[in-house]
């Protein structure tokens, strides 16, 4: 019985082909409904408002924040330009003339030019990183998934697990991210299932779904780091790595370059606009790019909790298929509870005339030209610490991954410990990066 709905699941995969917006609710869901219709279904989507009424909301001024936790020591990212994590050809850094990449690393290249910029990590009192927001533009500093319950634990409790995800999926990572609002977050895909919630500004998504990748060259990509000099405000391009980048798209979504990347004008993205108060619901392995928007106070602050995937795939593999991870085999009752006796479908929330349009066949009028655009927005991107491809998806990035997670410093050790001997940013919560 479950193995029919696993693959009635798998096969199932919202995966659209042509350009459109992504779904936006004004009903907050039941927790079955959420798991069912969205989780189970790797459907994104936008809960308008669902966050609007957390104390944050009306707490969060720059005055408060300072004032509530100025003297927390915080981990920042820095960049000249406000892209975080895009690529750039490896000839442009310092040490291009002298690295030689071992022959396990380099073979496992698809693009050897090129190399996935980190920005420069810096920490500081959280009182003096906010008055860089404030009045500094030549510079971004940005807290990205930093983890709030590490950095700023009082500021945890204005904030909560959206009532429908409750009791669901595990909990990975609470993250908060606060930046001047003029950030990009470049093209990239997490292995967790996403909620966001923004608390003040808007983030403008351009997502992808995972049935996307080769049109989106998923694979590794060697790493590079900005170093940024705080007296002078001076940025080098130095220090090349040769861990990897496991899921940065090489893809400029600003600027493609169809010549070298022709799949890409067969990549078909949907928008999402997370305004103030809302909460989006972005499914594992989901291609993302994010660009913030400051509010009146010219910052962007968002929280975002990661959750082990429910849909988990091995990285990097463009064409590797999502498989319901055995570890939500249990959840699978919750779908079979709810199918009415004389059906196996499952009840949908989703619109007749929506779930029609999705299945439009390729070539067909509406889904031609397959334009890749935002030429207006961005998007985001993030990092994980990554692992073997071989060990999969699982526990592994889990323990690797990022800063001081929401399950507290011990995750992070590992990855603290080894980052400090290559002499990296110490506790990024990695875009998922490999050690080939
Ligand atoms: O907001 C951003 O800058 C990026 C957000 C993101 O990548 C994420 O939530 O996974």
């Amino acid at each position: 019985m479950k193995g029919a709905t696993i693959r009635k699941l798998e096969k199932g995969v919202f995966s659209p082909r042509k350009e459109g917006k992504c779904e936006e609710v004004t009903k907050i869901p039941t927790r079955e409904e959420f798991f069912r219709n969205y989780v189970s279904a790797s459907r994104p989507v936008i809960f308008k408002g669902a966050a609007a009424k957390w104390a944050a909301s009306s707490k969060w001024t720059n005055e408060y924040l300072k004032e509530e936790a100025g003297d927390r020591q915080v981990h920042v990212k820095i960049t000249p330009d406000g892209e975080f994590e895009g690529c750039d050809a490896a000839s442009n850094w310092e040490d291009h003339a002298t690295r030689v990449l071992p022959e396990r690393v380099s073979s496992k290249l698809s693009f050897p030019d090129l190399v996935v910029v980190r920005p420069a990590p810096h920490d500081l009192p959280f009182d003096e990183f906010m008055h860089i927001i404030e009045t500094r533009r030549d510079i971004n500093a940005y807290m990205e998934y930093a983890s709030l319950s590490s950095y700023l634990p009082s500021l945890a409790e204005d904030v909560e697990v959206p009532p429908f995800a409750r009791n669901l999926l595990a909990q990975a990572h609470f993250n908060i991210w606060l930046g001047n609002g003029r950030t990009l977050g470049k093209l990239h895909f997490d292995p967790f299932d996403n909620l966001l919630a923004q608390v003040a500004g808007e983030k403008h998504f351009t997502i992808f779904p995972p049935s996307q990748s080769q049109n989106l060259y998923e694979g590794h990509i060697p790493e590079a780091q900005f170093d940024f000099d705080f007296e002078t405000g001076e940025f080098k391009k130095k220090t090349l790595f040769e861990s990897t980048s496991m899921v940065m798209s090489p893809v400029d979504l600003k600027k493609p370059n169809f010549e070298r990347f022709p799949l890409f004008s067969e990549a078909t993205s949907l928008q999402c606009r997370v305004a103030q108060g809302d909460v989006i619901f972005l499914p594992s392995f989901w291609w993302h790019e994010v660009q913030s928007v400051p509010d009146a106070a010219s910052r962007n602050i968002a929280v975002n909790y990661w959750f082990d995937p429910f849909f988990t795939k091995d990285f990097p593999c463009a064409a590797c298929h999502l498989k319901v991870s055995e570890k939500y085999y249990g959840l699978l009752d919750l779908l079979e509870a709810a199918v009415p006796k004389d059906t196996e479908e499952p009840v949908p929330i989703i619109p007749q005339e929506v779930v029609d349009a999705e299945k439009t066949p390729k070539g067909s009028k509406e889904d031609a030209p397959v334009v890749n655009k935002p030429k207006e927005e961005p998007v985001a991107k993030e990092e994980t610490i990554g692992k073997e491809k071989s060990k999969g998806t699982k526990p592994a990035e889990k323990g690797e991954k990022a800063s001081k997670d929401s399950k507290g410093g011990k995750d992070s050790k590992g990855v603290k410990e080894k980052q400090k001997e290559k002499g990296k940013d110490k506790d990024k919560a990695p875009r998922v990066s490999d050690e080939l």
